[in-house]
């Protein structure tokens, strides 16, 4: 494939990472580097972040991580059996929502925050399928602050695919993903600096 004919598709950086089942596109720069130090620090004194917490083996157990559910009101959303109701959009996360709404053709309607603080923090693998989510919807991935390294493993064959997710980079989880690959933030013991990660998600408000 010349260099000309890439132009009419996707740039050699944001093809499909994924080899079937699903897709995930990565972004690099989807913001500058001055507009996410500043998102960053907005965000942390205009979110109400609470500690996560989730039912494991019949246990509620409180994670270090921080995490904000912020979404249309109605949108409410359970996950490891904690049911979440929405905090109000704020003005960074509306012009968030509407430049990935441009650039996807889709809707979002909630989007999960999660602050990590250090490499100590990080999310074991799962997949965002709840049953409020619409399944034909992308998820769209921001990342804020250290570079963190993001995996996906195939449900039934176990493929692994892993990638880094740097400052101000957006990666677009396309369906169904969600339904074939699991993914995850891996821990690490090197010195990151804190992160900030957003997920913009489409839920069924319908099924609350
Ligand atoms: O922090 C990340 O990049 C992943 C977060 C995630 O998977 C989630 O919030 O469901
Ligand atoms: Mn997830």
């Amino acid at each position: 494939m010349g260099a000309s004919s890439w132009k009419t598709t996707l740039a050699p950086t944001e093809m499909n990472l994924l080899p079937k089942d699903g897709g995930a596109t990565y972004i690099a720069g989807f913001f500058d580097l001055d507009h996410c130090a500043a998102l960053f620090t907005s965000l942390q004194s205009t979110i109400d972040w609470k500690e996560d917490q989730l039912l494991m083996f019949g246990k509620l157990i409180t994670t270090k991580r921080k995490v904000a559910w912020v979404g249309d009101a109605g949108c409410s959303y359970t996950y490891s059996g904690v049911k979440k109701f929405p905090q109000a959009w704020t003005a960074d996360l509306l012009h968030i929502k509407h430049k990935l709404e441009s650039f996807t053709h889709s809707t979002f309607n909630s989007c999960l925050l999660n602050l990590y603080h250090d490499g100590n923090e990080g999310m074991g693998w799962h997949s965002d399928d709840e049953k409020e989510l619409d399944p034909f919807t992308p998820i769209a991935s921001i990342s804020l602050g250290g570079t963190r390294k993001f995996a996906f493993k195939h449900k039934f064959d176990k493929t692994s695919v892993s990638l880094f997710l740097e400052d101000g980079s957006m990666l677009l989880m396309q369906p169904p993903t969600q339904e074939f690959w699991q993914h995850s933030l891996t821990k690490t013991k090197r010195a990151v600096a804190p992160r900030i990660n957003l997920t913009f998600r489409a839920i069924r408000q319908d099924d609350d």
